[in-house]
């Protein structure tokens, strides 16, 4: 069974930023998805969600209302601008109405008990996993929690936010890794996207030899915005025809002086491996 923490927050991507502290604070210890109302309504949510948060108006009802049969539904909460104190709704959609400029400490009440963090000695390190769009980098993530490929096609337009535990030479890990979508071109927010991370993926898919050019700027931006921090560069969609072989892959790492992977989300090949590299790698990096 997989642990019950999950988190969607529905925000329009213009206001993304305005919950930066939200989703920063959130990321640590909850597994993070942000939708915008469009996504949201125009894609099924099997996921099992522990709470879904709504920063927008934008969403009809009915949507709300589905949410609200079942046995182990999801916390319904309403993140106001309008509200001054946190205050349990008795009509309505929504179980709480919290104001969004001050979502805590009363998130932190609603959902500390039956979701606190068992072991909170375990060290936690931001990673993030960056490459060109729909190069496999949720699906790794998917793959290392799972062990299962799917194949749906989930276009990630918000900021994903996984939480990973790994080990390490016998130590436990926490990686809270940071999948950012087409949200890249707001400034501000990749400024997000790269605070207190301590080690990054640079991901491309082995299938598709334009990913592997667009390599470089990525590298440079990283290197722009996180100085010195460790890196690793992985080959993703090993089972598929190749268009960059291993030995180009493996000049560039060279070049660069970064770990080298190659893995596949179909077969599972590398993940494992991939992901105690760079859990290793944010150990070793620069602390939060
Ligand atoms: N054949 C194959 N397809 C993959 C692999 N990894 C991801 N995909 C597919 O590539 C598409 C994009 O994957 P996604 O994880 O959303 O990419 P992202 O945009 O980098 O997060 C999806 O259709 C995946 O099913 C892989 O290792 N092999
Ligand atoms: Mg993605």
């Amino acid at each position: 069974m997989t642990p019950r923490r999950r988190i969607l927050l529905v925000v329009e991507t213009t206001d993304l930023l305005r919950h930066a502290a939200l989703l920063e604070a959130a990321a640590s210890r909850w597994e993070v998805l942000t939708l915008s109302p469009r996504e949201v309504l125009s894609e099924p949510m099997e996921e099992p969600l522990d709470a879904i948060l709504v920063a927008t108006e934008r969403l009809p009802e009915e949507w709300l209302e589905r949410w609200r049969r079942g046995e182990e539904r999801p916390l319904l909460v309403r993140l106001s601008d309008r509200a001054s104190e946190a205050c349990q709704a008795s009509e309505g959609p929504w179980d709480w109405i919290i104001p969004a400029s001050q979502p805590w400490p009363a998130l932190e009440t609603l959902f500390s008990a039956p979701l606190m963090d068992p072991k909170p000695e375990v060290p936690v390190r931001k990673v993030l996993l960056a490459g060109e769009a729909t190069v496999g980098k949720t699906s790794l993530v998917t793959f290392y929690l799972h062990r299962a490929f799917d194949p749906r096609r989930r276009m990630t337009i918000g900021v994903d936010i996984h939480i990973c535990p790994v080990e390490v030479e016998g130590v436990a890990v926490r990686l809270v890794v940071w999948d950012v979508g087409g949200q890249r071109r707001f400034a501000a927010l990749r400024d997000l996207f790269y605070r207190g991370a301590a080690a990054g993926a640079l991901v491309f898919d082995l299938s598709n030899r334009l990913s592997f050019y667009q390599l470089l700027n990525w590298w440079q931006e990283l290197r722009h915005h996180t100085g010195s921090m460790p890196m690793l560069l992985v080959g993703n969609k090993a089972d598929l025809p190749r268009e960059v072989s291993r030995f180009e892959a493996e000049s560039l790492a060279r070049a660069w002086g970064t770990p080298y992977f190659e893995t596949s989300c179909v077969t599972g090949t590398g993940i494992p491996e991939f992901f105690r590299a760079l859990a290793m790698a944010a150990l070793r990096g620069v602390s939060p």
